[in-house]
């Protein structure tokens, strides 16, 4: 046995039977970058790769009551938002996160990746979820990570080159997290995959280029929770984001088909790897 408790990070998000996304994603990548993860579970979707479909929320006195459990009595360095569902399980969240000192000025790292829709595009909040997510949750962001739809849905603004992501993440900053991190993938045209970092001062761009597969499903958990990782390891924001970056890379260029449509990215990239090695 070891005497020394390796770093905990929290995610509160949804599951998905795939296992391609969702928390199954977040353990999985937590695991992998050496961190023990911990759960507050926000909805069950029944999901494989042709849809998701049905869900079933769970009530967000028991979502709240997760993360004041595993808060009060095991220790966590950093946190990460996924599926939410709901507008009231967001304000449990933000409340149960204060009330824990996840976020905010003081609390520990706290990463809000804002899920709007599923892979199929079907909606995982409504609009009133929108509104608590934007006032609610992001001014306890250290870091909030949209795609290019997730930043339309909450600033109105629309990225169609990658110039227009400095508009967005200033506004994005605008709305209370400390550091804005917009994520490029979606730019079909752009030969490379740029994100950027933001701040409120500095605009940091994080590279990669763009890979050639169809199979790019938990693409997004994989990044916001290896960058939550990262933090909880104790790295300044900066270098837990370019953490975030360089392992979705590498999970993407492993990525696999399984079921008939989007197939997941690679949790198993590093073990591959270290094999061939
Ligand atoms: O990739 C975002 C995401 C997060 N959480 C759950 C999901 C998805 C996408 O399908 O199903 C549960």
């Amino acid at each position: 046995m070891s005497d020394e408790q390796p770093p905990a990070a929290l995610t509160i998000a949804g599951s998905d039977s795939g296992g391609a996304a969702g928390l199954e994603a977040d353990l999985r990548t937590f695991l992998t970058c050496g961190v023990h993860g911990l759960v507050a579970v926000t909805a069950v979707t029944v999901q494989n790769t042709l849809g998701v479909h049905d869900r079933s929320d769970v009530p967000a006195r028991v979502v709240a009551g997760q993360i004041e459990a595993v808060a009060a009595d095991m220790g966590l360095q950093a946190a990460k938002t996924g599926m939410l569902a709901s507008a009231e399980i967001i304000r449990a969240v933000a409340r149960a996160c204060e009330d824990a000192g996840i976020g905010g000025e003081n609390g520990v790292p706290f990463v809000v990746d804002p899920v709007a829709a599923s892979m199929h595009g079907t909606p995982l909040f409504d609009d009133a979820g929108l509104t608590a997510l934007r006032d609610d949750l992001l001014p306890r962001a250290t870091a909030v990570t949209p795609n290019l739809d997730e930043v339309r849905l909450l600033t109105g603004i629309e990225v169609t080159r990658r110039e227009r992501m400095r508009d967005a993440a200033v506004a994005l900053h605008e709305l209370g997290p400390r550091h804005v991190l917009v994520k490029g993938g979606h730019l079909a045209d752009d030969p490379e995959c740029v994100d950027l970092l933001y701040d409120g001062t500095t605009f940091t761009e994080l590279r990669g280029p763009r890979l050639d597969t169809p199979h790019t499903h938990g693409a997004g958990d994989a990044m916001a929770s290896a960058f939550t990782a990262g933090l909880a390891r104790g790295m300044p924001v900066a270098e837990a984001a370019r953490l975030g970056k360089w392992y979705v890379g590498n999970a993407v260029r492993h990525s696999y088909p399984m079921g008939a449509k989007v197939g997941p990215v690679s949790a198993f990239w590093r073990i591959a790897e270290e094999n061939r090695s």
